[in-house]
């Protein structure tokens, strides 16, 4: 087992829908533990450092678009495989394909609407996570429930 960190973005349409707060539930009630958090508008230049591994997709023009189009709320989340326990959380990238359970597969409909953004692999979290956070920001804490999460 290791301790894991992990960028999530509650996207605009989680912001603009007011589902912010089920978003962060989901995610703490899987044990994960919130150590920085923000809300942002992000700039097109960021978006495109963002999301560079999609530059030249046909969809990546409407994915910038809409990633600048309203804030944010930007988190590093932290536990034990945290970005493998935020992707399965998350559920598959196109709601339509996402299982029951799955933030996406209960909440989400459209592939260019899907509410959440978590890293893919410990390399782009580590990337991911220095674009939205300085050192700083990210804060180191322990939670009195975290032994009942994972054990002493
Ligand atoms: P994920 O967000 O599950 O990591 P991804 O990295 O492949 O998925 O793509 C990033 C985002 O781009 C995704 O959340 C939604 C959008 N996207 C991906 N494929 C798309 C497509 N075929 N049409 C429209 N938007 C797409
Ligand atoms: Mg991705």
């Amino acid at each position: 087992m290791s301790t894991e960190q992990t960028l999530v973005l509650v996207k605009p349409d989680g912001v603009q829908r007011a589902l912010a707060g089920a978003v962060i539930s989901r995610l703490e009630a899987r044990g994960l533990r919130i150590v920085a958090m923000k809300m942002l508008r992000l700039t097109p230049e960021m978006a495109r450092r963002h999301y560079g591994a999609h530059v030249g997709k046909a969809f990546f023009p409407g994915l910038v678009e809409f990633i600048t189009s309203s804030p944010v709320i930007a988190m590093v989340v932290e536990g034990q495989n945290a970005v493998e326990m935020v992707r399965r959380t998350m559920g598959a990238t196109d709601p339509l394909q996402a299982q029951p359970g799955t933030i996406r597969g209960d909440l989400g409909v459209d592939i260019g609407h899907n509410l959440v953004h978590g890293s893919d692999s410990l390399e782009s979290a580590a990337q991911e996570i220095r674009l939205f956070f300085s050192p700083e920001e990210i804060l180191s804490y322990e939670r009195d429930v975290d032994r009942w999460i994972t054990g002493p």
